[in-house]
């Protein structure tokens, strides 16, 4: 067991996750706290897992799997969940956007919380994306909030902190990471955001453009609000 597993999905970051895993460790390294850091290669077509294999050798906190089959994000944080020993998880984008260093903020929110927030969501205040995505976000937030009532400004931040076990039980679908708030909500617990940084990309590629983003969105939160239909949450009490 550990206090904490960072799981971060990567597709095609070759010069990306070697920088990251170094801010991981020198943000943590005053922090007392039992890590590991998962990073999930979805069958990048770069040399991305053989950077992280030689990483291996000199990180001994790193853990690193792979997809064989490119399975997307949503699927290759949950990969990394799977693989996680710690109770909570903190993720990450494998691009270098989010701060590592705001994984001790949502700590820091969750130590003042009530017990059951059990999500901890970052919030991009100052997006340091081009104008059409941030556009789009602010658009498809704006729509998904008022059809979920998901109370959540930024669905989309990368940067999250969430207890294993509740994730492991929410209904699993390529591209639910967008939708974690929701699904958290539904099962009877709270969400929280908590404000935090964002970076330019200064490496490497973006994955999602507005289509690949938007289509799939609009289809996924008339499923996720048939999912909140169907849900019955209560207390059980063992006689
Ligand atoms: N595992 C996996 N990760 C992905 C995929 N597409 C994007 N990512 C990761 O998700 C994160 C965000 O993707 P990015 O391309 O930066 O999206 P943007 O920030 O919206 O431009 C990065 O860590 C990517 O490596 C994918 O198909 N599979
Ligand atoms: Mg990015």
């Amino acid at each position: 067991m550990v206090d904490l597993s960072i799981v971060v999905p990567v597709h095609n970051e070759r010069d990306n996750v070697a920088p990251l895993l170094i801010e991981i460790e020198a943000a943590l390294k005053d922090a007392a706290l039992d890590y590991e850091a998962v990073f999930v290669d979805d069958a990048s077509g770069d040399d991305t897992l053989q950077v992280l294999r030689a990483l291996k050798r000199d990180h001994p906190r790193l853990r690193v799997v792979r997809h064989v089959r490119q399975a997307g994000q949503s699927t290759a944080v949950r990969t990394g969940v799977k693989t996680a020993r710690g109770a909570w998880i903190a993720t990450l984008d494998g691009d270098g956007q989010n701060d590592p260093a705001d994984i001790l903020t949502l700590l820091r929110a969750r130590h003042a919380a009530a017990p059951n927030v059990r999500l901890f969501a970052g919030w991009r205040t100052q997006r340091r994306d081009d104008a059409i995505k941030r556009l789009s976000s602010k658009i498809a937030n704006a729509v998904r909030s008022a059809a979920l009532g998901d109370a959540t400004p930024d669905t989309g931040c990368g940067l999250k902190l969430f207890e294993r076990a509740v994730f492991l039980d929410l209904p699993y679908f390529s591209h639910m990471h967008r939708f974690l708030p929701a699904l958290i909500r539904r099962a009877g617990f709270e969400v929280q955001s908590v404000p935090v940084g964002h970076r330019p990309r200064v490496r490497g590629t973006s994955k999602y453009g507005v289509w690949n983003r938007l289509w799939v969105g609009l289809v996924d939160i008339v499923g996720v609000a048939w999912l909140r239909r169907r849900s019955r949450i209560t207390e059980v009490v063992e006689e």
